[in-house]
């Protein structure tokens, strides 16, 4: 795999990165990965997708498959890669642990937009007010085939109920301000990714290219994070109980590493 250090993070993950992902709660960064690595994990993925079951309910718009890193080394590779949590936490400036990870493949011309919605109120979690998410691409993804497109700041808006992502006006029918505000919607190339705070409303665009749109999504919750007892894919078959925290074997914390200390592949 690449060659980067964990040194380079800083060099990569800038200053101007952190302040614009705290102004407006998602920010894009290239070159993350190296484009050869990043195609490589996108043949690993598309792989899992073909071997395990879609878990996503809406065929039509992507197929899901989440926490691959369990069960699929390649993938793991990726998803617990030093670079990712390290890059997660400059941004969110809060010590965070895994949340899950997710496949994401919009398939050849025939899938839908994912809707505007915020990703949080999906989730089991309470206290977690840095979740972040980050959306790797794993082949090119121009606008044709199924970027994301942002809402600047609507990430304060912590107040909304769950959206429904099938539904172009759910959004909206809860906060219809945010109808009016600016969008940005942002092209990547394989290895490029972008990050996105739980709160911030986000869509992505149709695929309508003759290749999948192969997208892997890391997210992770503040460390100290508790388990409401909300039903959720994740929880649901690991009995965790209501008020308690979130086990370490299944939702890793980050690995403080100093800088330096590490080299790809050592971790
Ligand atoms: O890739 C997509 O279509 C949507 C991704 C998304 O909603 C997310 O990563 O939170």
């Amino acid at each position: 795999m690449s060659t980067h250090t964990l040194d380079e993070i800083d060099t990569i993950v800038t200053g101007d990165h952190v302040e614009a992902y705290r102004r407006d709660g998602f920010v894009r960064v290239r070159g993350l990965f190296e484009r050869r690595d990043a195609l490589a994990w996108g043949q690993a993925a598309l792989a899992y997708a073909r071997s395990h079951r879609d878990v996503s309910g809406v065929a039509s718009i992507f197929s899901q498959h989440v926490n691959a890193w369990r069960d699929d080394e390649a993938v793991a590779a990726l998803t617990r890669n030093p670079r990712v949590g390290l890059a997660a936490e400059r941004l969110a400036g809060a010590p965070l642990r895994l949340w899950h990870d997710q496949v994401l493949i919009k398939a050849p011309r025939k899938s839908a937009a994912t809707e505007f919605h915020q990703d949080q109120p999906y989730w089991p979690h309470a206290d977690s007010p840095n979740p972040i998410s980050m959306w790797i691409a794993l082949v090119d993804v121009p606008v044709e085939r199924g970027c994301m497109t942002f809402i600047p700041g609507s990430h304060r808006r912590t107040d909304l109920p769950r959206q429904v992502l099938s539904d172009a006006e759910s959004l909206f029918s809860y906060c219809e301000d945010l109808r009016w505000e600016p969008r940005v919607t942002l092209p990547l190339r394989a290895g490029d990714c972008t990050f996105h705070h739980g709160r911030c409303a986000h869509m992505a665009t149709p695929n309508q290219t003759d290749e999948p749109r192969v997208a892997h999504v890391v997210i992770f919750m503040d460390a100290t994070t508790v388990y409401t007892g909300a039903p959720h894919i994740v929880t649901d078959p690991l009995g965790l109980k209501p008020g308690a925290g979130f086990p370490d074997t299944v939702f890793p914390p980050v690995q403080p590493v100093a800088a330096g200390a590490a080299k790809e592949g050592e971790a």
